[in-house]
């Protein structure tokens, strides 16, 4: 992993998972517990399935010894009756016995979580993304840890790891950069989508590209996964595509639907003016049938697309080293970090 990562403004980014309060837990009149229901999306966040839902906090800044610097950890918070506590709280890394993977320098485990019954058990189950991993030589490729919930909470039994589905895993694609879960084709099972914003698309280098893996009854599966470019709009170089995602029901038909952002994305002649796509839900999976995209531009959105080197927007800091060719001028110090030489 290379050092340049360490250049690292944002020395602990706090990334937060909770559904909480978005399905309360039901009373059970008839012996006083609470029971879950089922969320229309599939989201959950209730790793012991006791009926308060839990949290997963990404640490990616975490040292595990030092060096290696900036690999990563979660810390898992349980809920109660009064809210979250620390009683039965967890710490996970990569070198946590029974997670895949080695905790390496720069891995950046816990960047981005996200929680969803994968094999609905009823256990709200925990991906974790270390969008720094290095793939055998492959530097920054990006991999995903599923962690899976149990009565006792999370547990590393059955544990999985997961490199770019649906592509071709390369370096620098800085797949599970990004991560939402939801039940996309409404069989029970959440599904996962992973973005790799730093995909390269044919010759578009960082056009981004986004991964569907789908769960089971023996939890995520890269049978039938799918891999997206941008949905609605062009696929050009720079665009960032799934660089942010989130998934809900848009049109309440009971099968989750994908948002993916590319913050990049020109509008017109603007640069870096940003769109997001919906990619819709099936009984078949997320399809392109119908995506859409939005930009300021949009008619009927509020707001005016603008070029990110516009006057009115503040200059990027004069010692922005970055020099990939399309790369963002306003780019995090991750991912200046990230396009170093
Ligand atoms: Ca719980
Ligand atoms: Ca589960
Ligand atoms: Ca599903
Ligand atoms: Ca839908």
């Amino acid at each position: 992993m290379r050092r340049s990562i360490v250049v690292l403004v944002l020395v602990l980014v706090l990334v937060l998972v909770l559904a909480a309060a978005v399905w309360p837990a039901t009373p059970n009149a008839a012996n006083g517990s609470t029971t879950q229901p089922e969320p229309p999306t599939g989201q959950q966040a209730d790793f012991n399935n006791d009926g308060a839902d839990d949290l997963a906090v990404g640490v990616p800044g975490q040292h595990v010894g030092a060096p290696p610097f900036n690999s990563g950890a979660v810390n898992v918070l349980y809920g109660s009756a009064t809210g979250l506590t620390a009683a039965g709280s967890q710490l996970f890394t990569q070198n946590t016995p029974g997670v895949p993977g080695t905790a390496d320098e720069g891995d950046y485990f816990g960047n981005a979580l996200a929680s969803g019954d994968f094999d609905n058990d009823g256990f709200a189950d925990l991906a974790a993304g270390a969008p720094f991993e290095d793939v055998g030589s492959l530097v920054d490729a990006g991999a995903v840890s599923i962690l899976y919930g149990s009565a006792g909470g999370l547990t590393t039994t059955g544990a999985q790891l997961f490199t770019q589905a649906g592509g071709t895993v390369e370096a620098d694609d800085v797949f599970a950069w990004s991560l939402t879960a939801g039940d996309v084709d409404n069989d029970g099972f959440a599904d996962l989508a992973a973005g790799a914003p730093f995909e390269d698309v044919t010759s578009r280098r960082d056009a981004g590209a986004v991964s569907a893996l789908y769960g089971s009854a023996d939890g995520l599966t890269t049978t039938g996964s799918q891999l997206f470019t941008q949905a609605g709009g062009t696929v050009e170089a720079g665009d960032w595509f799934g660089f942010a995602l989130t998934i809900a029901d848009f049109n309440g038909n009971g099968f989750a639907d994908l948002a993916a952002g590319a913050p990049s994305e020109t509008v017109g002649t603007l640069l870096g003016a940003g769109a997001v796509s919906a990619i819709y839900g099936t009984a078949d999976g997320l399809t392109t049938n119908g995506g859409q995209i939005f930009t300021q531009d949009t008619p009927g959105v509020p707001g005016v697309a603008e070029d990110e080197t516009s006057s009115a927007m503040p200059s990027p800091p004069a010692t922005r080293s970055c020099t990939g060719g399309t790369r963002h001028p306003r780019q995090t110090p991750m991912i200046c970090g990230h396009q170093a030489p």
